[in-house]
């Protein structure tokens, strides 16, 4: 009889293979990644594969067998805990860890007494590869194969790695393009680039953050603070303080532009309620959203900051542990309860960790609601049972508060599932997308008026007000030609601007409604608000100013570099006139352009500076 005689293996490959297929256990059984189609799946399962042959891959420069092995297994042994550790966290806290959450040990407070819990011992599962390579290298050794890789041999590895890594990267941008611009979401991130590319990328954004942050200091922000000050706009005293200790209930209405409010599609109305509801509300139709890459969570950071958001990537996550000095802090230093309503996982857009910086009291995310699977579309609670399960949390709430609620249901691709959410026929062009908006539209519009029909049943309605945004636009520019077909006339850079601005609805109890046709944006927000409640912001380091004030400025900035005035319109590098719709001589925009530059530049150094940290404080660096 042969005797049995053992395989050999190469190390680097077998180290591979079992992280690889380990990590992929651990993604389908520890974490809760949703997954929406077979490619989605397969990405998850290559994921991890480019990023392990490149770290095994070092170990092929070694020319000693010990010590490539001990590198080998020093390597697992580092990934089973970093993997292991993202376990542990995830059970509590349903959130991959990153480098800003792994020092802010405030966080691990609330683990409290259940970091035993979240430890079992089957857990020791997470380590069998770590477990598989030193029963080996201990009692087999010679089942190690040594791979003595030549020079070229070598090129040619990485080069397979790195191929790899382009194929995960091009599958993963064709499923979720600008991913590692704007970040989104760190469960979109493991999903696509894998649990360890992730960890490097927050490293890259952490290193590149606190780089930034050490370079500024105090000094800057006189400069900015002198800009700031010198565009201060006293409030109008008749509205200042008119809604003092009322309720504010922000509502941000997803995707909402202007251009369907008192608007027909097809001979239907497509926001009967907001239609109504404006006749009893200030509203403003000339109101512009300001946002960028970070969509929703930059109009969040327009109306608690009044700051600029981040030109590239999502600000929420770039200045995510900045001081700030928000509208929200204001609030609790008014000992109002203070709040974020959102029915989608509390980390998209880092949420959980910004609000935690802007000083909300309570997130109310999806674990807060009650969702199934048919009262949810897309990414998460429809509209109408959000309200209804809303107003629940809201009549516990101690008074005054302020509420921010974030609608979810208009939101691309605009689908409605149930034929009884669908109340209006869709629009007959060559844009799915532009087809479908108006009836989402329709039906975030009902979902709005059972909200207020139900805060006048339970009596909040009288001692609030009522604040309605869009937060940015729904309809991208890719739907020119059927946005053209829709309002009868060429998109122009000037139209195109035009159709930036979104609703903007303030209801006040016992004041009539009007149109205010300000020039205006979300940077204007803060102060307006604050300045309702009664606060003064006069102290503030704020871009935006007062809609009511008798000096307010008409001059609005986009994120881009767009601005629009009372006349005129600077877009698509060229300047337009408001009126006449036609191309105007650039030396009538070229006054406003430096300015426009000094604004948002300004904006963008107290982001990147942290400078809010050095506000108050002066008068302190200056003395030696
Ligand atoms: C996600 C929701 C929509 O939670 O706010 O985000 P968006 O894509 O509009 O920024
Ligand atoms: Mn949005």
């Amino acid at each position: 009889m042969r005797k049995w005689k053992w395989p050999t293996v190469s190390l680097v490959l077998l180290a591979t293979v079992l992280v690889w297929l380990k990590t992929y256990l651990v993604y389908k059984t520890s974490f809760d990644i949703n997954i929406e189609n077979s490619m989605q799946e397969f990405i998850l399962f290559i994921n991890p594969i480019s990023f392990l042959l490149f770290m095994f891959g070092i170990g092929l420069f070694m020319k000693s067998d010990k010590k490539r092995n001990r590198f080998i297994f020093i390597v697992t042994t580092i990934l089973a805990i970093i993997l292991y550790g993202n376990v542990a966290f995830y059970r509590f806290f349903t959130d991959f860890l990153t480098l800003p959450v792994l020092f802010q040990t405030s966080n691990f407070g609330d683990l409290g007494n259940s970091a035993g819990e979240l430890v079992q011992w089957t857990d020791i599962f997470f380590f069998t590869d770590v477990i598989i390579l030193a029963v080996i290298m201990k009692i087999r050794p010679k089942m190690i194969k040594f791979d003595s890789f030549t020079s070229p041999q070598r090129r040619a590895y990485f080069l397979v790695a790195l191929a790899m890594m382009f194929f995960n990267l091009g599958l993963a941008e064709t499923e979720r393009p600008q991913l590692l611009t704007r970040t989104f979401d760190r469960e979109m991130l493991v999903k696509n680039i894998g649990t360890y590319n992730y960890h490097l990328y927050d490293m890259f954004l952490q290193s590149k953050s606190s780089a930034q942050r050490a370079l500024a200091d105090g000094s800057e922000l006189t400069e900015i603070e002198n800009y700031v000050k010198a565009n201060y706009v006293e409030p109008d005293d008749e509205m200042f303080g008119i809604a003092k200790d009322k309720n504010l209930i922000v509502i941000s209405l997803e995707s909402l532009q202007s251009f369907v409010i008192n608007n027909e599609m097809n001979g239907e109305v497509v926001t009967p309620f907001l239609n109504e509801f404006i006749g009893e509300s200030i509203y403003f139709d000339n109101f512009y959203h300001q946002t960028q890459q970070g969509k929703t969570s930059d109009s969040e950071f327009l109306l608690d900051n009044s700051m600029y958001p981040s030109n590239r990537g999502a600000v929420f996550f770039t200045g995510a542990v900045n001081e700030y000095n928000s509208l929200t802090e204001r609030l609790n230093e008014n000992d109002y309860f203070t709040s974020v309503m959102h029915a989608n996982r509390k980390s998209f857009w880092n949420r959980d960790i910004m609000y935690d910086s802007l000083g909300y009291d309570r997130f109310y995310s999806v674990t807060d609601y009650e969702v199934t699977e048919e009262n949810k579309v897309g990414w998460g609670l429809k509209d109408k049972p959000f309200f209804d399960q809303s107003i629940e949390h809201i009549q516990e709430m101690p008074q005054p508060f302020f509420t921010k609620m974030i609608t979810l249901t208009n939101h691309h691709p605009f689908d409605l599932e149930d034929e009884e959410d669908i109340l209006i026929e869709q629009y007959d062009s060559n844009s799915n997308t532009l087809n479908k908006y108006f009836q989402t539209v329709r039906y975030m519009d009902e979902a709005v008026e059972e909200f207020v029909n139900d805060l006048k049943e339970s009596g909040i309605y009288d001692d609030s007000i009522i604040v309605m945004y869009g937060d940015h636009y729904g309809i991208s520019e890719l739907h020119n030609p059927s946005m053209a077909q829709y309002l009868g006339k060429e998109v122009t850079p000037l139209v195109s601007t035009q159709l930036q601005r979104v609703p903007l609805i303030i209801h006040i109890p016992g004041m009539e409604g009007k149109v205010m046709s300000e020039v205006s944006g979300q940077l204007d927000l803060r102060p307006t608000l604050l300045h309702l409640l009664g606060m003064d912001t006069s102290d503030d380091i704020q871009f935006g100013s007062d809609l009511f004030s008798e000096d307010f400025e008409e001059f609005t900035i986009l994120r881009d570099g767009r601005f629009i005035t009372e006349d005129i319109v600077y877009a698509g590098e060229k300047c337009w006139d408001k009126n006449t719709e036609q191309e105007l001589d650039m030396s009538v925009c070229e006054p406003y352009l430096d300015r426009v530059e000094e604004e948002l530049s300004f904006s963008e150094r107290i982001i990147t500076g942290d400078l809010l940290r050095f506000y108050g404080k002066e008068d302190e660096l200056e003395t030696p």
